[in-house]
């Protein structure tokens, strides 16, 4: 592993032990960073403390509503005057009304739609803004996206518009910030069961498709999305700029 120590990255949208952005706080925290976790509503307080209480490092727990631009500042504000400048930022922060994660693609609403793609896509520029003025010398920034973004997968629809969005997103922040030292990626992950894959109709095919498709025939584990996140977040990954990634056991190619 690269040594992190005394770098502070944030790591935003741990819901539960199954996030893939808990996979990626245990990753940094074992090369060393300085973490901070940053969660969406008072609900998932209690239960990130008690996962925080097991990293070696001692985490900084901020609350951030990322559909809140006030929120989104002084959050950013308060990890610079408590950790310093910003390393780099785990963005890993989905959300759309599981209604529209089913069934017809166009049954969605207006409103639906708006969500989502403010919660899924919008909120990685928001971050990236608000944490513009804090970030380290060559900082990297990383989001998760799917392949339901780059083609249809059965039920994923509302939320391909959205990964799409941040997919392209991820290209304009890239050539934007690239000028002032700041990378910007995505990974691409294979199904993994968590909360929000709940949310997504017959996640369980779309596991067992991938185990017998793809090159690897298996499923990826958030541990291994999280390592491909620690080359990216940290020097291994400093010629690497406004790239998707996928970690998925190559079904992608398919
Ligand atoms: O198969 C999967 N699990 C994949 C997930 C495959 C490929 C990509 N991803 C993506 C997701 O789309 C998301 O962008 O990875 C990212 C992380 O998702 P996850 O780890 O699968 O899911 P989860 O543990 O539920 O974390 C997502 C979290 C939310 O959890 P809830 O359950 O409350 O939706 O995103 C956060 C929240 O912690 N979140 C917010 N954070 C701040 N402000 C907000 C918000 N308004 N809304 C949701």
């Amino acid at each position: 592993y690269p040594t992190l120590t005394n770098k502070t990255y944030v790591v935003m949208g741990i819901a539960n032990k199954r996030s893939i952005a808990w996979a990626i706080a245990k990753t940094l925290d074992a090369a060393g960073a300085k973490l901070v976790l940053t969660y969406a509503a008072e609900r998932f307080k209690s239960g990130l403390e008690s996962l925080a209480a097991d990293l070696n490092g001692e985490a900084l727990l901020l609350e951030c509503d990322v559909t809140n631009d006030a929120a989104i500042d002084t959050t950013f504000r308060t990890i610079h005057e408590q950790a310093g400048p910003i390393q780099g930022i785990a963005h890993s922060i989905a959300f759309a009304d599981k209604e529209a994660l089913r069934g017809e693609f166009s049954e969605m609403t207006r409103g639906q739609f708006a969500q989502a793609l403010d919660i899924s896509a919008y909120s990685l520029t928001a971050v990236v803004k608000a944490a513009k003025p804090y970030f380290a010398q060559d900082a990297s920034v990383i989001t998760l996206t799917y392949l339901g973004g780059e083609r249809v997968v059965p039920n994923y629809n509302l939320m391909g518009v959205a990964k799409a969005a941040l997919d392209s997103s991820v290209k304009y922040l890239a050539n934007e910030y690239g000028p002032h030292g700041v990378r910007v990626n995505a990974i691409s992950a294979g199904p993994i069961r968590t909360l929000s894959a709940k949310g997504v109709g017959d996640f369980n095919s779309i596991l067992s498709e991938l185990e017998q498709k793809a090159p690897l025939r298996r499923n990826v584990s958030a541990e291994e999305v999280a390592s491909t996140g620690l080359f990216l977040l940290s020097s291994m990954g400093s010629g690497v700029t406004g790239e998707v990634i996928h970690v998925d056991s190559g079904y992608h190619i398919l």
